[in-house]
Order: structure tokens, then C-alpha cells, then sequence
């Protein structure tokens, strides 16, 4: 029975914190698959659309060693059956989004990671503007 692991994320402006949330999710099973949020449920979550398209985000994503499969992530609301749809073991997430997935407990084991501090997409973009 393989051990199925599923994150999900935007994952704009690849940087060194989103390398160890997957590098630590792919560590709770023995495959990882990922959710690369679309341009627009960006759009919807963070009120403006990515630096870099879905497209690439995929690409990069899907290069990485730690990374078994990507896929689409369309809506915030489709979480539960992509759980199903990937036969999921684990939803592993970082504790930014920590409690907002305990209703999937019924079907897979959720976990929370500690986010790396000091970094993200913002403050990379603000570092580079100044
Ligand atoms: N992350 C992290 N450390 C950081 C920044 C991000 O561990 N310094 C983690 C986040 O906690 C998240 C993942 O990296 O688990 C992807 O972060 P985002 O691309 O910002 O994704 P987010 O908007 O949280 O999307 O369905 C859930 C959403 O699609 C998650």
C-alpha cells in the first residue's frame, strides 16, 4: 500500500521555504504529490495573480527530486476530493493553515509543518524592488 503524500500551495517565486515544507511532506510517506494553486484561485487567495504563470510554477515544481506528481489545484473547496481522487494518506500542510484541515482527519492523517521563518514570496519580491 503505498503511502500517498499531498500538499498544496502556490508555491510563486520558488524560494528555499517552500523547498523544505516538500522536502519534509515527502518525508511522511513514501510518494508526494502536489496541488500548484492556478493563476486564478491566486487571483482569489491572495488578491493579485502570481509573479510566474501555472505553468511554470508546475515546471518547477515537477522538477524537483522530492516531488512524485503534480497537479492542478482549482479551488480551496475541491480539497476533499483531491484527497480522494490521489487516495491521500496524508495532508500535509504548513502551521500557517494549521486546524483549517482537521475536517479531513476522517480520511487521511493531516499534518501541520512548522514554516521556515524569515522568508516568502512577499519579502523576496520587496528585497528585489529595493
Ligand atoms: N511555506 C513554508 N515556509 C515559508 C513559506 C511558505 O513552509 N517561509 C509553506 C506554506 O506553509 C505552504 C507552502 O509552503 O504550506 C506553499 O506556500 P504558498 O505557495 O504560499 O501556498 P498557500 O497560499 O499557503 O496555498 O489549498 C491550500 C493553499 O493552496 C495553500
Amino acid at each position: 500500500m503505498t503511502n500517498t503524500v499531498l500538499t498544496f500551495g502556490t508555491f510563486d517565486v520558488f524560494h528555499v521555504g517552500h523547498l523544505r515544507i516538500l522536502e519534509r511532506a515527502r518525508g511522511l510517506g513514501d510518494r508526494l504529490i502536489v496541488g500548484v494553486s492556478t493563476d486564478r484561485l491566486n487571483i482569489f487567495k491572495k488578491g493579485r495573480p502570481p509573479v510566474f504563470s501555472e505553468r511554470e510554477r508546475v515546471d518547477i515544481i515537477k522538477a524537483l527530486r522530492c516531488v512524485d506528481g503534480v497537479f492542478l489545484e482549482e479551488s480551496l473547496e475541491l480539497k476533499r476530493h483531491y484527497l480522494l481522487q490521489h487516495s491521500a494518506a496524508v495532508l500535509a500542510m504548513g502551521s500557517d493553515w494549521a486546524g483549517r484541515f482537521d475536517e479531513f482527519n476522517d480520511i487521511c492523517r493531516v499534518v501541520y509543518l512548522e514554516r521556515t521563518p524569515a522568508i516568502s514570496t512577499t519579502a523576496v519580491i520587496e528585497k528585489i524592488r529595493l
